[in-house]
């Protein structure tokens, strides 16, 4: 087995001061953090596919990351991840982790092949979980990768490819149920259109529902207990993608009435990509009820693409985190670093500072998100703002009262409105970083 990252140590929580870089200054997983530990308040989760698979490679380059951990048959390859994986979460400390069924293992000349590919490592995986009681935030199958999904999987015109899509979530849905989790995620990024000349836009979102039906029925059957989770993503690679941003994707679950089962995991860099922040996209889904989980990661503003990087900007990980904590907190999700250390960033030690680099930024994120509802003033000025509608008028339109007629009659018994106050937009702008460069 050997050891794999050897040039990374573990890495503990050494405090603001250090100067170590294999460690966390602000990441203190055993602190309390408004009830829970930062452990159980964060829920970070490693990415199997960027941690384990990613090597650099981009649109005009090859490979600069070696992530072949000493083997070259497919399948050795396949469980030399799964060791490193674990070794990895151990090092840093982090207790879940999320895949692709392509990620685990590679597909093979056959379906059957494939699938036995699979369940060889989740057994693989099952052992080592078993060892480390590490666990599992959520499976998904890679319905993007393959040729075979060019037109899309579950939206493909080819009823073929439908079927065998349904055969692939089948398979990873078992091994999400085995491998002890309880989230199971689809990502569309196949499931869209390049031109409407082509599409029947229709039947291609009635056949994605009835796909998601199908998952919820076998779920049911082999005890899955678990969300399911959309994540909504505008465009890249399909040039329109169904599941295009939070509300796009909760008005097609409320048409299918599939919301009891799903709810949404939330990635910044797909957010910024639809032309919102991560913090409205979070929003959009908390006060739908839809809150489910969150891929952890930044783009950059002067790329339009999804780089997908490691999340390091505080303002976006504290307005997450204040987003987050209101929905509650995470149940069956968590803060999955759907991130990947840089092209240039290309050894392995650059992965482990780079996952320190994320947890950091979201710890920094929770423990200020924390203190600015200590603080107060920004909660209390939202309150008051609205204040008008404790009014006996605003009650009585809450409570369904009032209809144009009287509110017109009421209106021209005002005369000119005088009542409106500033929004202060820049003061609260000012309180935000008062508290944010406060010391935590
Ligand atoms: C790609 C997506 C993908 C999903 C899981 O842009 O982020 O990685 O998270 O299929
Ligand atoms: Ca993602
Ligand atoms: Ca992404």
């Amino acid at each position: 087995m050997g050891e794999y990252f050897k040039n990374v140590p573990v890495v503990k929580y050494e405090g603001p001061k250090s100067t170590n870089p294999f460690s966390y200054k602000f990441y203190d997983k055993d602190r309390i953090v408004r009830g829970k530990t930062m452990g159980e308040q964060l829920k970070f989760a490693m990415a199997w596919w960027h941690t384990l698979c990613a090597n650099g490679v981009d649109m005009f380059g090859s490979a600069t990351q070696d992530k072949s951990f000493g083997t070259s048959d497919a399948m050795d390859l396949a469980k030399a991840k799964v060791y490193a994986g674990f070794e990895f979460m151990e090092k840093l400390g982090i207790d879940y982790f999320c895949f692709h069924d392509r990620d685990l293992a590679p597909e093979g000349r056959t379906l059957e092949e494939s699938n036995e590919n699979l369940a060889k490592i989740v057994d693989v995986v099952a052992e080592q979980q078993k060892l480390s009681g590490k666990k599992l935030l959520w499976g998904t199958a890679n319905l993007f990768g393959n040729p075979r999904y060019m037109h899309g999987a579950s939206t493909s015109p080819n009823v073929d490819v439908y079927a065998y899509a349904a055969a692939q979530v089948k398979a990873a849905m078992d091994a999400t149920v085995k491998l002890g989790g309880h989230a199971y995620v689809f990502w569309g990024g196949r499931e869209g259109y390049e031109t409407l000349l082509n599409t029947d836009m229709g039947l291609e979102l009635d056949n994605m529902a009835r796909f998601f039906k199908m998952a919820i029925a076998y779920g049911n059957k082999i005890g899955f207990d678990g969300d399911f989770y959309i994540e909504p993503k505008p465009k890249e690679p399909t040039k329109n993608q169904y599941d295009f941003d939070a509300a796009t994707a909760l008005n097609f679950l409320r048409k299918y009435d599939l919301l009891d089962r799903f709810k949404l995991n939330i990635e910044a860099n797909h957010a910024t990509l639809a032309g919102h922040t991560f913090q409205h996209e979070l929003a959009v889904a908390r006060i739908n009820g839809a809150f489910g989980s969150v891929d952890a990661n930044q783009g950059d503003e002067l790329l339009g693409w999804d780089t997908d990087q490691f999340p390091t900007q505080l303002y976006s990980t504290t307005l997450a985190m204040l987003e987050i904590l209101k929905a509650g907190g995470f149940t069956n999700g968590g803060l999955n670093f759907d991130s990947k250390q840089r092209r240039g960033s290309f050894t392995l030690e650059d992965t482990a500072l780079a996952h320190i680099a994320g947890m950091d930024s979201f710890a920094l994120g929770l423990l200020i998100a924390d203190k600015i509802i200590e603080d107060g003033r920004i909660g209390d000025f939202v309150d008051k703002r609205y204040a008008s509608w404790n009014s006996d008028l605003g009650k009585s339109i809450i409570a369904g009262n009032e209809s144009f007629e009287s509110l017109s009659a009421i209106a021209l018994k005002n005369g000119e409105v005088t009542t409106n106050i500033s929004g202060r937009q820049e003061l609260l702008e000012n309180i935000f970083n008062q508290i944010l460069v406060s010391g935590v």
